[in-house]
């Protein structure tokens, strides 16, 4: 999956796509590159952002949304609000990624109740301005899971389609970069929630503070390299989707683990499992 952010303020772009055009164009470039689903927002997640007003969410995503799809690629919209949701969708959007896992917005979890789009429900304690402070946690990967469970139990109760549900464990939103790393090393706890899992690393934090302690190149665009070492990890734990803002490293990287994969899996039928 790969990142389009119509918007002046992220983090790990810097507003380089906040034009439309140029949006535009970097989503082909992303599918030149070998993305299968663009993911768009407008809207900054970043630690401390304000939020953007709907207007300007609908009128910074829409388009963009409009042009890409027409074009036959797989959209993803990366918002909080039903009405966004709502008109991307209209304008051809299929999976709609809410990081707040419908808490920020009542009218998301009817919405997706109503079915007919794939529907990605990440781990969120807050919005931008007080999610470090709710970053506290006695065994983050068990507490991650279970509130994830109960964004799960929540939608499907209200009448969402379980098939059409994707988890996130929300790297970075309310977790320090410890509670990051923990969260990868325990995937297979995400993985046993029954629904495919999408990760999101990409350039952030506790990757910049990994590489600035090596005493490497940290800002966030000498970030992908250590992006696609995760992409590595996780497709090779069988995640079913990485959100990155560089698309070759991380198509390469799931080339990788797919081989490994398939080596291991033809190791188990044939009986060679732990073989040297
Ligand atoms: N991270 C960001 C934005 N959207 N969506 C999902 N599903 N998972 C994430 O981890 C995630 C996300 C923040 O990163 P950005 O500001 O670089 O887009």
């Amino acid at each position: 999956m790969g990142v389009v952010n119509v918007t002046p303020d992220s983090f790990s772009d810097g507003g380089q796509w906040f034009e439309q055009d140029v949006a535009i164009a970097h989503g082909r470039h992303l599918l030149a590159q070998g993305a299968d689903i663009l993911d768009i927002g407008g809207e900054s997640t970043r630690p401390g952002a304000e939020r953007v007003s709907l207007a300007e969410e609908l009128q910074r995503v829409v388009p963009v949304v409009e042009a890409l799809a027409a074009s036959g690629s797989v959209i993803s919209v990366d918002t909080m609000r039903a009405e966004v949701a709502e008109a991307a969708l209209e304008a051809g959007a299929e999976i709609i990624n809410d990081v707040s896992g419908g808490l920020a917005d009542p009218r998301m979890v009817p919405l997706v109740a109503a079915g007919g789009f794939r529907y990605v429900v990440s781990h969120w304690r807050g919005h931008a301005d007080v999610m470090a402070e709710r970053a506290g946690y006695g065994e983050v990967v068990g507490e991650v899971v279970a509130e994830l469970r109960g964004r799960l139990e929540a939608l499907v109760a209200a009448g969402a389609d379980p098939a059409r549900l994707i988890v996130d464990p929300g790297l970075g939103f309310a977790k320090n970069g410890a509670d990051n790393w923990r969260l990868l090393a325990g995937l297979d706890a995400l993985t046993a929630l029954g629904h495919p899992v999408l990760i999101g690393a990409s350039r952030k934090r506790f990757l910049g503070q990994l590489l600035e302690a090596a005493g490497a190149e940290s800002l966030p665009v000498f970030r992908d390299r250590a992006t696609a070492a995760v992409t590595a990890l996780v497709a090779a734990h069988g995640v079913w989707g990485v959100r990155v803002h560089e698309v070759a490293g991380s198509v390469d990287a799931v080339r990788v683990a797919q081989a490994l994969r398939s080596a291991q899996n033809e190791a188990i039928s044939d009986g060679r499992e732990g073989t040297p």
